[in-house]
């Protein structure tokens, strides 16, 4: 990606998952954020209709949505700030996988996985994946989550629009490092 699409690709991160208000956006309770907006209060990274398409066709994770009228835009997962993505509960694979820190696991032995800032644990359905996300945070450590006890156990799953999944809390019991 091109240095300008990275610069949009994070503003359009940082205000449509954690901070609209700091361009003066407001999101509505879906998350999503009108375009022309958008585009009229972004004055430190500039930005037109067409660069924000191109970003979100050409974005690795998928990480953004258009609406089908082309006129909102939201972020698929990742929120730190409420919005209700009308996620549906979905029943996951016998295994997910969660890239962390090895300095984080002596305290998710014990606490288990809490989603932090986060509106949900985050979880990979391949340790390629989990590995990416993982070492963001440092030397890799690899947990895999045994997700058919969790569902036995009542612990309900979704994923977003880009494939990733999403739970509450995943408690010690449910992980194994690898
Ligand atoms: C850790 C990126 C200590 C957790 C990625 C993680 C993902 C604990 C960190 C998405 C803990 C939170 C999310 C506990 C959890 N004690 N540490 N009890 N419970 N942690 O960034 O999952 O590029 O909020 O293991 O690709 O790393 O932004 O979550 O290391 O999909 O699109 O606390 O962000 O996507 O870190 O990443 P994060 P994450 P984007």
């Amino acid at each position: 990606m091109k240095n300008k699409d990275v610069r949009i690709s994070k503003l359009l991160s940082y205000v449509l998952r954690h901070k609209p208000e700091s361009i003066g956006l407001t999101l509505d309770a879906q998350g999503w954020a009108n375009i022309d907006e958008l585009v009229s209060k972004s004055s430190k990274v500039r930005m037109t209709r067409e660069d924000i398409s191109r970003v979100v066709r050409g974005n690795d994770k998928q990480r953004f949505i258009i609406s089908d009228d082309g006129n909102l835009i939201r972020a698929n997962q990742g929120h730190s700030i409420k919005v209700d993505l009308g996620l549906k509960p979905v029943s996951p694979p016998d295994s997910l996988f969660h890239g962390t820190a090895t300095r984080f696991w002596p305290s998710i032995q014990v606490e288990g996985l809490k989603k932090m800032n986060r509106q949900h644990v985050h979880l990979s359905e391949d340790e390629e994946t989990a590995a990416k996300v993982g070492v963001r945070h440092g030397k890799l450590q690899i947990l895999t989550v045994d997700c058919r006890a969790m569902v036995a156990a009542g612990h309900i799953f979704y994923v977003s629009e880009n494939g990733v999944w999403l739970t509450e809390t995943v408690p010690p019991q449910f992980l194994s490092a690898s």
